[in-house]
């Protein structure tokens, strides 16, 4: 006979004819609560009736077997265990109150223990009831619930984590948060352990010891202690080389006794170490995701365990490492940590300059050599990046840190050179230069802003017309006309609609858009040609200021007023169309010089909406227009309706997000150096969050750290 457990019922079906004998709900959830199925526990002896056991969520509810019917319930009760042991006709409730013992039929408490409560592992051992939690593992009698043997394996009252049980022919073995023991059926304990040394459910049992799985191997523990580390150095460098040795077949405590060498451990290490990864490279012997695990385990206990007197023996495997030798990245690391700036500033660099420019800045091989170069204060370091900064062909990520970094590494030469790269207000490009028509079509740029979708040459005129899709107005599936002439495409005409629909995350409630009835779809599958050319309606601006009517609804700027916000910029070109205020207090001068330098160096000129609660003021940084929206409130335009479909979500917050910090800002003591976040979204998830450390030089805010918080 066998209880099947559905969503909301449980079934009993009679196994050898597959009849269903009963079935019935579920006990109701609480309000509010959610109720999952945590435990069911058939109670099956030979002598009394058996009874079936249910956890779900916060109740628990017992029935009889053969029949289904009720017994007793303990609803709205967390009952924590998974397992509910009984013995006899005694069922072990446990929770954060204590324990209790119930009889099994008819709910009736038999005895309370309040100092047993909350285990993380409960099972029945040599006719008691064991639970493993709250730092102890403990023996309960049946009878009348007093603690027989208790044991610490953990800090007091800690539950939860890596904890776990086994009772195995006659023993218990039990793995606490710092403790790991196997007791007999006495409860006394046979063997103890630091808990990070017993790794996996112990599975099988012989004797004292006993067998787990630890993700790849079975592992065998076998009472005993291990011998003391010895002392003279001689002797510990063998054991190291003993230990190296057998390095894969090492356990959590082989590794901490290795690591426990120390010094002496080095020189076995390295020599493994560097041999696997040239085996690696090699790849001769076609094990190479075995090596690479056992390079990188080798490298992480050895993480520990080098210190400055090796950096002679790193710094010749450098020098000696082939261009992309897997040890490199290791070397570099661990230079960076231990060695002295004016050895491994040169050594760095060497490194960088055989690069060619366009590398990626989180390539693994050089990464440590970079991450230690844009924070060097070292002269050498300080004019590789001056120079890098100062040319527009160096690596653009290389670029940027210079740009994010000199002002603080750099003295004055360094600040200068941030100084000279700043960005100005400047007004944008008009619209259809900013569409980078000239690569439409060119299969060698994927990426461009604007793709083509159809063209049709009509046979009166021979004149020929593009449907292209361009995200520059913040959905990539926006469409626009366009005339092509020879390879050129003129007067690119935006239509209104989007091959995205609206998104999923849409505020406005507004229906999707459509153009003389038409949705983006039906007008790409063909229409597109007979609705849209020669149609009046795609060029119309009102207030001719070089954004159509159609443009001026999705950003939300005024169609009939050519300056919307009237700082003489008109809104085709304005770098923040609905601002026009500049930065003038101090917490805004700190929050443009942030954010100039947060986007130096990056070119996308796509719609960004900028969404704060602080007084909108114009930032110079971006090539594409930001549009204020101030204290959440939506867009006059529909704008917020393409939230996933490619247009910039830009945030400015304080780093951590404290409550208190009312102008997004962490200021210093005497307010001379200020930590922002700036955050960036594209298509709604895809986004990166920055913190910026600006400092107050002379009369001017600047930059001087910019390193990524998050990534989503
Ligand atoms: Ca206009
Ligand atoms: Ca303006
Ligand atoms: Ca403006």
């Amino acid at each position: 006979l066998v209880a099947q457990l559905r969503p909301k019922e449980v079934v009993a079906v009679d196994l050898a004819t597959r009849r269903t004998l009963w079935r019935r709900d579920l006990p109701k959830a609480p309000p509010g609560g959610i109720d999952g199925i945590e435990a069911a526990t058939i109670h099956s002896t030979s002598k009394g009736p058996r009874t079936l056991v249910l956890v779900t969520g916060t109740s628990l509810a017992t029935y009889d077997l053969a029949t289904g019917r009720p017994l007793w319930a303990r609803p709205n009760t967390y009952v924590e265990q998974g397992a509910l042991p009984i013995i006899g006709n005694t069922l072990w409730v446990s929770g954060d109150a204590g324990s209790e013992g119930r009889n099994l039929r008819t709910g009736r408490i038999e005895w309370t223990n309040p100092a047993a409560s909350s285990t993380d592992y409960a099972t029945v051992f040599a006719g008691s009831f064991v639970g493993l939690g709250h730092g102890k593992v403990f023996a309960l009698s049946s009878r009348n619930g007093k603690t027989l043997w208790s044991h610490e394996v953990g800090p007091h009252g800690t539950s939860g984590g890596n904890q776990y049980g086994a009772a195995l022919r006659g023993r218990l073995f039990v793995r606490g948060i710092s403790k790991g023991m196997a007791l007999d059926a006495a409860g006394k304990p046979l063997w103890q352990q630091p808990a990070e040394t017993m790794i996996g459910q112990p599975l099988w049992a012989d004797g004292n010891a006993f067998v787990t799985y630890d993700g790849g191997r079975f592992v065998r523990y076998v009472p005993g202690t291990e011998a003391p580390l010895p002392t003279s150095p001689e002797a510990r460098r063998q054991e190291a080389a003993r230990l190296v040795a057998r390095f894969e077949k090492l356990d959590a405590a082989g590794i901490k006794r290795l690591q426990a060498l120390g010094t002496d451990a080095f020189a076995p290490m390295f020599a493994e170490f560097l041999r696997t990864t040239r085996s690696y490279d090699a790849d001769k012997d076609g094990e190479s995701y075995r090596i690479y695990s056992k390079y990188h385990d080798l490298a992480q206990t050895m993480d520990r365990i080098v210190d400055e007197e090796h950096v002679p023996e790193l710094v010749a495997a450098l020098k000696k490492a082939k261009p992309d030798g897997s040890e490199k990245p290791f070397l570099m690391g661990w230079l960076g940590k231990v060695g002295k700036p004016d050895e491994i500033v040169p050594l760095f660099l060497k490194e960088l300059e055989t690069k060619t420019p366009g590398f990626e800045m989180y390539e693994s091989n050089t990464f440590a050599a970079r991450s230690y170069i844009i924070r060097s204060d070292h002269p050498l370091a300080v004019r590789f990046m001056i120079d890098k900064l100062r040319d527009p062909a160096a690596d653009p990520v290389m670029r940027k840190e210079a740009y994010w970094r000199l002002a603080g590494t750099g003295g004055e030469a360094g600040l200068r050179a941030v100084l000279a790269q700043r960005h100005r207000r400047e007004t944008l490009k008009p619209l259809a230069e900013r569409m980078d028509l000239g690569y439409v079509g060119k299969s060698n740029r994927d990426e461009t802003i604007t793709k083509l979708v159809a063209e049709r040459t009509d046979p009166k005129s021979g004149r020929t017309w593009s449907l292209l899709r361009c995200g520059i107005l913040g959905s990539s599936g926006d469409l626009w006309l366009a005339e092509k002439v020879g390879d050129a495409y003129r007067n690119p005409s935006f239509t209104g609609v989007t091959l995205d629909g609206i998104s999923r995350w849409n505020k406005t409630g507004l229906p999707e858009p459509k153009f003389a009835g038409k949705t983006a779809k039906e007008l790409a599958a063909g229409a597109w040609f007979t609705v849209l050319v020669g149609n009046d309606a795609l060029t119309k601006d009102a207030d001719g200021d070089g954004l159509t009517d159609f443009i001026e609804a999705r950003l939300g700027t005024d169609p009939a007023k050519a300056d919307t916000d009237g700082d003489g910029d008109r809104d085709e070109i304005d770098p923040w169309p609905n601002v026009a205020a500049q930065p003038k207090t101090e917490a805004e001068r700190v929050l443009a010089a942030a954010f100039e330098a947060r986007y130096w160096g990056e070119e996308y000129p796509g719609v960004a909406i900028m969404s704060e609660k602080f007084a909108p003021f114009e930032m110079p940084g971006r090539t594409g227009p930001v549009l204020f929206e101030n204290d959440h409130r939506d867009f006059a335009g529909t704008l917020s309706r393409h939230y996933e479909q490619g247009v910039a979500m830009l945030g400015i917050s304080d780093p951590g997000e404290k409550a208190d910090a009312r102008d997004a800002i962490v200021w210093n003591a005497d307010r001379s150096e200020a930590t922002v976040r700036i955050s960036t979204y594209y298509g709604g998830l895809n986004g990166t969050g920055y913190k910026a450390v600006v400092c107050k030089f002379g009369d001017d805010w600047i930059v001087v750290a910019m390193d990524m918080e998050f990534v989503s």
